[in-house]
């Protein structure tokens, strides 16, 4: 599993990189909440967020204060809870803070809601579930996933489902210059090598409907529930089709899945060809011969990344592979 050139999106760079979406959801910390409690947003249901709080397993149903604004507060948000924090039953604890997020990963405006909109927070990476068939592979969605995670801040991750259907050759040589970590999966196999990305991190599962994404919540966290073999999210309101759920992963193992029930694609009309240098950088360093505005996508309009990669900086595979991703920014053709 290569991990090249992913591994340099590490912690440090992620968190210190300057962020466009981050500043948005700081807000004042208020002495008055000086004996706040932190936790995790959990849950997000008709106007109540499950927060789970960092020092304890207590659970909290918790409501926003008027303080936050119009602050959004999502799955994966680390806040501050004051109020009855008991978590005993018929308690309702209120969210006075929201901290900065580290990643922000956001559903695209659609026809029902002309707003971008934060779906989860703070996430590591995005597990991008794809079947082998039954549903076919579509690498357009699976690139714009790509894009969705490099650009929020994540790492992408691919797991091809239903192994036993079809070999994953051709889908894994599609995305052999992008060294993105892959793992091949089938219903009631071992699932070792998924746990073993999975321990530590906050990991979004996305995937079309019907790729096994609830099979594979399910056979990870055993209580989970999730329902098989419905589709969800699709042709309804706007909560279902926006709202994720975290769910703690079984120890030994740490870290949290958080399932997305209907999400189909991403916000990825602002992502800038500069974002997406970012998540190439032995392309990023040619870059600096383009012309100031340089697109990047052909040498007929001026740009020097065919050049510097003829020069050996780079593989012309590498640059084809992030010519495409830029495309998918704007391909729409598919949800
Ligand atoms: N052949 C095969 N079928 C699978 C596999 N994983 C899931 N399925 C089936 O695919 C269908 C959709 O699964 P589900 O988990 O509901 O997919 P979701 O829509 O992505 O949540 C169900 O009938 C599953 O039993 C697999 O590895 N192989
Ligand atoms: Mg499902
Ligand atoms: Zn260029």
């Amino acid at each position: 599993m290569a991990q090249r050139d992913t591994r340099r999106l590490d912690e440090d760079d992620v968190r210190h990189r300057p962020s466009r979406h981050g500043s948005r959801a700081r807000s004042k910390q208020r002495p008055a909440h000086d004996n706040a409690a932190s936790g995790m947003v959990v849950s997000v249901d008709r106007g109540r967020y499950g927060v789970l709080l960092n020092d304890s397993d207590v659970l909290l149903t918790t409501m926003r204060a008027r303080e936050l604004g119009r602050t959004a507060v999502v799955v994966g948000d680390q806040v501050s809870v004051v109020g009855d924090r008991t978590g005993q039953p018929d308690t309702l604890a209120r969210i006075v803070r929201v901290a900065e997020r580290e990643t922000v990963l956001r559903r695209t405006a659609d026809d029902n809601d002309p707003y971008e909109r934060v779906i989860v927070a703070n996430a590591d990476q995005l597990l991008i579930v794809t079947a082998l068939a039954d549903p076919p592979p579509r690498y357009g969605l699976i690139d714009r996933c790509v894009v969705g995670a490099l650009t929020a801040g994540m790492e992408p991750i691919l797991l091809l489902t239903k192994a036993d259907l079809a070999s994953p050759d051709e889908v894994l040589s599609h995305y052999t210059e992008l060294d993105i970590p892959s793992v091949v999966i089938s219903k009631g196999g071992d699932l070792s090598e998924v746990r073993a990305l999975l321990d530590d991190k906050v990991t979004v599962f996305v995937g079309h409907s019907g790729v096994g994404k609830s099979t594979l919540v399910n056979a990870l966290v055993p209580g989970a529930g999730r329902s098989i073999g419905v589709v969800s999210g699709i042709g309804k309101g706007r909560h279902t089709s926006t709202s994720a759920v975290a769910l703690a992963l079984p120890r030994p193992l740490h870290g949290w899945v958080i399932d997305t029930p209907g999400l189909r694609s991403f916000g990825l009309a602002h992502v800038t060809a500069q974002d997406m240098l970012w998540a190439f950088p032995d392309l990023e360093d040619g870059s600096t011969q383009c012309p100031g505005s340089c697109e990047h996508l052909s040498a007929a309009d001026g740009c020097k990344l065919d050049e510097w990669v003829a020069a050996g900086n780079s593989s012309p595979y590498r640059l084809e592979a992030f010519r495409r991703l830029l495309s998918a920014r704007t391909d729409l053709g598919e949800p």
